[in-house]
């Protein structure tokens, strides 16, 4: 393809948390750059991933699920969704094809047919039918609500259909030059990456009750020594019982998530690391303007 059809612009992920935003992202940058789990509000900021090909450059942004707000860290997060909204060229609404169709759907639908932006759907975990005529119904569902752009089966993530994928959102964006150098995988600092990998591991290793009482923040990233690089993380919580959850018997816990985190931010930086982590309790800290911005959850309206 010529220079001159070479297309670029942002694509923002939308869709009910768990629906795969992030293990889609991923993929689609081929490194790991956003936590996954497979807890809910896993995803708490804009995460931007670009993906660059002799067609054209994405910019995807990555969002919180839409979920109803409760605290003000929540408020924040759907901020984040709105803003993403407004901000991109194109969207990309992602849900779950495995499941039927529930109100939070609904709601995410109608948060596209307002924005009245060109929108691909993305019919998500495409792995967990038997068979593809499953899908029909869904399909024929979405059709009649808003005129789509494109309908797409993938599996996150099995890696099936992305590349195809890939394709069809590049032929839906503007023409124009490349937004970001081909080299760059994502505009999020290193720090920040970091502790979404940390944040990561805490929601692999703790049960249901602590991923949404915690936030880690990088507080020094040290790479003097030439060696490996220094980081220290610190994890929030909001209890002392909930710290004691987290350390584990001996330590055992945080010590596993040290470790799998450190392997993670290896793999990226492509360096030896040394981590450490340690826990801090701020009581009410998801309702804590100052606590949120020190965090990174920013407000940005
Ligand atoms: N079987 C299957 N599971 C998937 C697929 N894509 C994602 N998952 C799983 O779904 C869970 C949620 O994935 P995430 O990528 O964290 O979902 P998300 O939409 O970013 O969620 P939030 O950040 O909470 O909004 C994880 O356990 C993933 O491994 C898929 O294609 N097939
Ligand atoms: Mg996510």
């Amino acid at each position: 393809m010529s220079k001159d059809n070479f297309r670029s612009g942002y694509a923002a992920f939308i869709g009910r948390p768990n629906a795969g935003k992030s293990t889609l992202l991923n993929r689609l940058v081929g490194e790991k750059i956003a936590a996954v789990s497979n807890k809910p509000q896993t995803t708490r900021h804009k995460i931007q991933g670009i993906v660059t090909s002799p067609d054209g450059q994405i910019v995807f942004v990555d969002t919180p699920g839409v979920h109803k707000p409760g605290y003000l860290l929540n408020r924040r997060m759907m901020t984040a969704v709105h803003d993403s909204i407004l901000s991109v060229d194109l969207l990309v609404l992602m849900r779950d094809g495995s499941v039927s169709t529930g109100n939070g759907d609904k709601f995410v639908l109608d948060l596209v047919k307002q924005s009245e932006k060109p929108t691909i759907l993305v019919l998500n975990k495409i792995d967990k039918i038997k068979e593809k005529h499953e899908l029909l119904p869904l399909i024929e569902y979405y059709s009649k609500e808003y005129e789509f752009a494109e309908i797409v089966p993938v599996s996150a993530l099995k890696g099936e259909a992305v590349d195809n994928l890939l394709a069809q959102i590049t032929k839906h964006l503007p023409v124009g030059e490349a937004i970001f150098s081909e080299d760059e995988l994502t505009d999020q600092p290193m720090r920040v990456l970091v502790a979404e990998m940390v944040r990561e591991q805490i929601l692999a290793t703790t049960g249901e009750e602590i991923p949404y009482v915690t936030a880690v923040v990088t507080e020094k990233y040290d790479e003097s020594d030439t060696e490996s690089i220094k980081i220290f993380c610190a994890i929030y919580v909001e209890r002392d019982s909930q710290k004691g959850i987290i350390i584990g018997k001996g330590g055992i816990k945080l010590k596993k998530i040290g470790t799998e985190a450190r392997v993670s931010i290896e793999k990226i930086l492509n360096k030896k690391v040394f981590l450490k982590l340690f826990v801090k309790v701020v009581a009410d800290w998801r309702n804590r303007g100052q606590d949120l911005d020190d965090i990174g959850v920013y407000e940005t309206r």
